[in-house]
């Protein structure tokens, strides 16, 4: 009789594997966040990476990012990264330093696959703030216009007025503009129309269109 001195008994190995629930919700370790990007950063890159921790394995530490916050979900993204661990974000618009310096990202995540079981022990999603600053960047005056054509009268004396063009440095110390004529450029054209005259006026010949550059000193 087994269990009794003498008796028959027998022996087996048992292997217990334990499985994961998800039984942990992901969290945020810090309630804000900041983030460095200059304003020329190109539209589609990738300017940062957030990351919440889920003590679970497998698709139950799988996280979904999202930004809530409409006005800055128009101008950046989120997507999670090939492990579903980070949440990548990107740009959808350009920055714009001088326009705003700063935008607040309110970002949620949560496991996409949660078990009901389990939704006693809270909430499986977690928010957070990320401020990004936007970094200014020296950028290039600009015309007020794509293009002008100038129009003058053949026989104009020299010092006519001809036209005026403007342009405004976009930088936030609006630094100023130093004009640069390619004055070389200009007699190169007018040459092109004088050289079968001589003592002419600069301007005697049909109107001229030229170009010019500028830049910030
Ligand atoms: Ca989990
Ligand atoms: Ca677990
Ligand atoms: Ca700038």
């Amino acid at each position: 009789m087994a269990g009794s001195v003498g008796g028959l008994s027998g022996s087996t190995t048992i292997n217990i594997t334990l499985s994961d629930v998800n039984d942990n919700p992901p969290k945020f370790p810090q309630k804000s966040y900041q983030l460095y990007v200059t304003e020329l950063t190109p539209v589609g890159k990738a300017v940062g990476r957030i990351q919440a921790f889920d003590e679970d394995e497998g698709p139950n530490a799988e996280m979904s990012y999202s930004i809530t916050n409409s006005e800055a979900a128009a101008i950046f993204d989120i997507s999670p990264d090939p492990t579903h661990r980070e949440g990548i974000i990107s740009l959808k618009q350009p920055l714009n330093h001088e326009k705003r310096k700063v935008h607040t990202l309110n970002i949620e995540v949560w496991n996409p696959q949660p078990e009901s079981r389990y939704s006693h022990l809270g909430p499986f999603r977690d928010s957070t703030s990320l401020q990004v600053i936007v970094g200014d960047v020296d950028e290039p005056p600009l015309f007020s216009m794509d293009f002008y054509i100038l129009d003058v009268y053949e026989n104009s004396p020299a010092g006519t007025q001809v036209g005026t063009v403007s342009a405004r440095d976009p930088d936030t110390t609006n630094s100023a503009i130093r004009w640069v004529v390619l004055w070389i450029l200009l007699m190169t054209i007018l040459h092109k129309y004088t050289k079968t005259c001589t003592n002419c006026n600069l301007l005697d010949k049909p109107a001229v269109m030229c170009s010019s550059f500028i830049s910030g000193t």
